[in-house]
């Protein structure tokens, strides 16, 4: 998987059939990430310049060819106006919940996500489904609704809130939750901050790699990576829920063997639906995560992408038919 991997890459923005991860492995991811943080502002494209008609679109373009769609939401801070990372205060999450103050104006927010929702339609007009990541790193204290900014009961109210508003005020049942935190080192701690299993339906951990290539980065990654997917496969199995890798990725890519050396054995031990990468920015030139044509680890990931657990968009098609 690999965020907004239909409408940019590191060299390029909106071309029709891009993909850095084609270009690189002759074929498209199986699952896709986007983005729709500014959509509930009523913005006409979201923070990364990405326009909500165009995501429209390139999402159903996923969905007819049998690929799968998972969306996150670096929604704005309401009390200030400003971005997700603005963290100055820790009452957000409360006056946002039933009996805040701005409750009523954060259900208009998400009237705006609810409209997106029903508007995705393939061609028979039939609804298409896909994954919703809201809320999430929520155990680290970078966004307002991170664990400095609210409390545990708060966050699950928060959490709860917006799937009952989205399922039974808006009617919006075409969307499965996705709940991934970060650095957690015991199933109590992912547990502390949950909003309940009727509320979720895929969990997963954002993991990210440390951007310089030494021993010492790739094994805190490694053991990081277990140690969370340990907790999150376990909880899965026992909660019948879909286990995942919701981020993940080493930015800029120093170590040209990072897909089959570090990723690969890292994930390797578990059953996990999908692994996502993080965006390949085209206007930050050192912002990617996935490797472009003439990158030092492009053939490194062709063949990490080539392994029999690995599967990119054809495998997964219903239009599939095996070689063999
Ligand atoms: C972050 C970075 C930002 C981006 C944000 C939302 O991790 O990639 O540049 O705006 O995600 O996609």
């Amino acid at each position: 998987a690999h965020q907004d991997d239909p409408a940019y890459g590191h060299n390029w923005y909106g071309k029709a059939g891009g993909s850095d991860i084609k270009d690189v492995t002759g074929d498209f991811p199986a699952v896709v990430g986007w983005e729709l943080g500014h959509l509930e502002i009523g913005a006409p494209y979201n923070l990364d310049s990405v326009y909500f008609t165009d995501m429209k679109r390139m999402m159903r373009e996923v969905y007819d060819r049998g690929g799968i769609n998972t969306i996150s939401w670096h929604g704005d801070n309401i009390v200030t106006g400003k971005t997700a990372w603005d963290c100055a205060q820790d009452s957000v999450v409360r006056s946002i919940v039933p009996g805040g103050r701005n409750h009523t104006k954060f259900l208009t927010r998400l009237d705006r996500l609810a409209a997106f929702f029903h508007d995705l339609k393939d061609e028979k007009g039939e609804s298409i489904p896909v994954i919703f990541r809201m809320y999430h790193e929520h155990t680290g204290s970078w966004f307002w609704w991170g664990a400095k900014q609210c409390t545990p009961d708060e966050y699950n109210q928060l959490y709860r809130m917006t799937v009952s508003y989205l399922r039974n005020k808006k009617g919006v049942h075409n969307v499965l939750y996705a709940f991934s935190p970060c650095n957690i080192t015991t199933e109590k701690e992912f547990l502390l901050r949950y909003p309940g299993d009727d509320y979720v339906d895929i969990v997963g951990v954002d993991v990210y790699c440390g951007n310089k290539n030494t021993d010492e980065t790739n094994a805190k990654f490694k053991k990081e990576v277990s140690v969370q997917l340990d907790i999150v496969t376990s909880y899965a199995k026992k909660a019948n829920k879909i286990p995942v890798l919701a981020e993940t990725g080493m930015e800029g890519i120093a170590n040209p063997d990072f897909f089959t050396k570090v990723l690969l054995p890292a994930i390797e031990p578990y059953q996990i639906s999908y692994v996502l990468l993080w965006r390949n920015a085209y206007t930050i030139k050192t912002h990617y995560y996935a490797p472009f044509p003439g990158h030092a680890s492009a053939s490194d990931f062709k063949k990490f992408t080539d392994m029999p657990g690995i599967l990119l968009n054809k495998k997964i098609s219903p239009m599939y038919v095996s070689e063999k």
